[in-house]
Formats: structure tokens, C-alpha cells, sequence
């Protein structure tokens, strides 16, 4: 049996990868630090059925900016593949805790590379490394393919630079199998609720609702090419079954704005918005004429990334890389989750 350890379990791709390991039937192992407070509410279903019951599925305390306990859990569980997912993953948040961000999203990356090798599984173990369409930031070259240079706009996407290059550095120095997955942004109904997507339909559903009555957003000329998680996850995982180790885009090659992603959600939810001004003044009014999407200001960026849209083209011709959803079925299938917790809960 293959073992495999994820490093943020917890998140929206840790809880979709694990549920694809453990079906292909992997014991996993998954990371997660100490939170006051339960939040393994995406992984929770994982325990209930077999195989999680049978302790394919273990937990283990660590965390990214602790090398010990990395150090630990790699000894114990000596894994043949590990997924290094876990990063203060989110954009707008790095402007505010830029140090930290490098710790979890730069070290951290090197502290397990750095662990492996120290504890002399190198040759066994197979590494991924969550990268990301952010490293495009201000895009040189559209769209965007493993060769196009490097150009981050926020102290997370230059913390993952260096994640990116330490993970092509020991591939090279020690000879590791190591990959990066360069991932366009993919969401799911388990988005974490501060992502731009989520906060949409979860919004816009308690404003169907009637139980909120405003959506306020940043910038909405913002364009993304936007898959969905459970497709890209398959991806990391045959990242690491191939015979040599290289990096990979990972995007539908369809790209919309976050204003698109509004009227289209609205348009699930049977609301037809109606835009107006431009900027800072942009709303979006409902049938009635009521304003329910608004821009403030706060939720813009120091410095943005306007426009990203992959390339996959060697994903699809080396893995075989294929999207299963559609912008329009990803759209839906979030409006409908959030609109069923929204009655539920309110
Ligand atoms: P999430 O924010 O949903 O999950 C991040 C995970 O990392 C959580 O489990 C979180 O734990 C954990 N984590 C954060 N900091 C630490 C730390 N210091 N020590 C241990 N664990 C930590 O991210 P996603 O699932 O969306 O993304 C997974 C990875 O892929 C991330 O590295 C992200 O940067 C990258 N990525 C994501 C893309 C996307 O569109 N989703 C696109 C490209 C790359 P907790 O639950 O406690 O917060
Ligand atoms: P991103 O995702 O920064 O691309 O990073 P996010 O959903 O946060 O933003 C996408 C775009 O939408 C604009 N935007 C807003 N964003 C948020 N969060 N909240 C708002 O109110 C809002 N209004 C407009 C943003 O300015 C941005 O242009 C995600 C993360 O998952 C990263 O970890 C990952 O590496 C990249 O995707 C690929």
C-alpha cells in the first residue's frame, strides 16, 4: 500500500486530495496545526466510511513553520509521496502579514525538501509543490505556459518563487523527484469564504435569501481562468507518477472577470443584475433597482494582478489533462451549495 502525507489537509485541496488518494487506496497522512477551535469540517467525512475507519486516513500535528515537527512526522510515517499544499494561501492577506507568509510559503517548502533529504529518503520519496498562476503576476506573455518568465506582485507569490526554485533546485542538486504544479485558481462549494468566487455565491444566495442585503467587492475588472479542485488535484497526483519529475500548468484556458462571475452567478440564482459606473463608483442593482453588489475600495490591492490565463498544453499532451467542469457547472454547483447552507443556517 502507498503512503502518501498532505501538508494542509485541512484546506479546500487537502480535503479533495485526500478523498482521491484514499480511493485509489493510499494510507494517507495529513498535517494540520493547532487551531482553538475544530476545522477539520472538509475532511470530517473522510473518518466516517471505510476507508478512513480503518486508519488509512491519520492526522498528525505539525506545521509549516516548525521543522521539528515536520522532521518528526516525515520519520514516522515515511512517505512515498508527499503533497506540500499548506500556505497562508490567501493574497490580499499577505500585504498584511508579509513575514509570515514567507515562513509558511517559502521556508516551509524548503524545511520538508531540506527534511527528506536530511532523513535519506530522497531516492523513495516523490514531492509536490503547490505552485501557482500568481508567479505570472504581471504577465509577460499570454497565455501564460511553463516557460513564460516569472514576475510575482505580492509577498505571497514572491514566497512562493522561492518555493517554486528551492523545489527545481534539490530536483537538480539531489537528484529528488520533485514537481511544481503551476495551478490556475480552482475553486469548489468547500472554497474557503474569502476567496472572491465563494464570497460571491455565498453572498448572493443570502441576499436571494433575503438574509444579507449587500455584497461588497474589490476590484471587478479582475480576470481569472477558473477550474474547479477536484479536477486539478488528479493532476498533482500524476505529476508524481510519471518517470521523470517536471513542472506543469494546470488551467482550463478560459478566462472570465470577477464581474463575469457575479452576472453569472446571479443568473444561477435566477437574479438579473444590472451594472453601473465604472472604478471605485460600480454597482450592480437587482430587478427591483436595489443595489446589491457595491465595489469599496478596502478589498483593493496594494499592487494587483489583472489578467491570468494558462496555457495547458503540455498538461494535456504529457498527463493527459482534460478539465471535467465547466466554468458554467462550477458556477452552479457552488450556488447551489451555498444557497442550501444558506437555508439552513440563514
Ligand atoms: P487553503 O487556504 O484552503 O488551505 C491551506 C491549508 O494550509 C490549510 O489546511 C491551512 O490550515 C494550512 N496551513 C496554512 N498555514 C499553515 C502552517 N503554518 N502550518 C501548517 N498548515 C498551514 O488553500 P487551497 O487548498 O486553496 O490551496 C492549496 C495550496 O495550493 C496552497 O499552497 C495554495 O497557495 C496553492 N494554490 C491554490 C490555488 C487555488 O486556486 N486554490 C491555485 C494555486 C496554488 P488551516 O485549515 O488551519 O488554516
Ligand atoms: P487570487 O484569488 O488572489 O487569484 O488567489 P482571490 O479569489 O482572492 O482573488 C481573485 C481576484 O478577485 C479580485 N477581487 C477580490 N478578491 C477577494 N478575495 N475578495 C474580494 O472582495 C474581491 N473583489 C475582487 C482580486 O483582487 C483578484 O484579482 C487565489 C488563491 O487561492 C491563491 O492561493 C492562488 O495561488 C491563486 O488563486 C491562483
Amino acid at each position: 500500500m502507498k503512503k502518501a502525507l498532505i501538508t494542509g489537509v485541512t484546506g479546500q485541496d487537502g480535503a479533495y486530495l485526500a478523498e482521491f488518494l484514499l480511493n485509489k487506496g493510499y494510507q494517507v497522512h495529513g498535517i494540520k496545526r493547532r487551531t482553538s477551535l475544530f476545522n477539520t469540517a472538509r475532511i470530517d467525512h473522510l473518518f466516517e466510511g471505510e476507508p478512513g475507519k480503518s486508519g488509512q486516513f491519520q492526522l498528525h500535528h505539525g506545521d509549516m513553520t516548525d521543522s521539528s515537527s515536520l522532521t518528526h512526522i516525515l520519520q514516522k510515517t515515511r512517505p512515498d509521496e508527499v503533497y506540500n499544499l499548506a500556505a497562508q494561501s490567501h493574497v490580499a492577506v499577505s500585504f498584511e502579514e508579509p513575514e509570515y507568509t514567507a515562513n509558511s510559503d517559502a521556508m516551509g517548502a524548503l524545511r520538508l525538501l531540506e527534511a527528506i533529504r536530511f532523513l535519506g529518503m530522497g531516492e523513495k520519496t516523490r514531492f509536490y509543490q503547490a505552485s501557482t498562476s500568481e508567479l505570472y503576476g504581471l504577465v509577460q506573455e499570454t497565455p501564460q505556459r511553463e516557460t513564460t518568465p516569472f514576475y510575482p506582485r505580492s509577498p505571497y507569490a514572491v514566497a512562493k518563487l522561492y518555493a517554486y526554485w528551492i523545489t527545481v533546485n534539490y530536483r537538480e542538486a539531489y537528484d529528488m523527484y520533485a514537481c511544481n504544479g503551476i495551478l490556475f485558481n480552482h475553486e469548489s462549494p468547500i472554497r474557503g469564504e474569502t476567496f472572491v468566487t465563494r464570497k460571491i455565491t455565498r453572498a448572493l444566495a443570502r441576499i436571494k435569501l433575503g438574509t444579507q442585503s449587500e455584497l461588497a467587492l474589490g476590484n471587478m475588472d479582475a480576470k481569472r481562468d477558473w477550474g474547479h479542485a477536484r479536477d486539478y488535484v488528479q493532476m498533482m497526483w500524476l505529476m508524481l507518477q510519471q518517470d521523470k519529475p517536471e513542472d506543469y500548468v494546470i488551467a482550463t484556458g478560459q478566462q472570465y472577470s470577477v464581474r463575469d462571475f457575479v452576472a453569472r452567478a446571479a443568473e444561477a440564482l435566477e437574479m438579473k443584475l444590472t451594472f453601473e459606473g465604472t472604478g471605485a463608483d460600480e454597482v450592480a442593482r437587482d430587478e427591483t433597482g436595489r443595489v446589491v453588489v457595491r465595489v469599496d475600495p478596502q478589498y483593493f490591492r496594494p499592487a494587483e494582478v489583472e489578467t491570468l490565463l494558462g496555457d495547458a498544453s503540455k498538461a494535456r499532451e504529457q498527463l493527459g489533462w482534460e478539465p471535467e467542469t465547466s466554468f458554467d457547472q462550477l458556477v452552479d454547483e457552488m450556488v447551489k451549495s451555498d444557497l442550501e447552507e444558506a437555508r439552513r443556517y440563514g
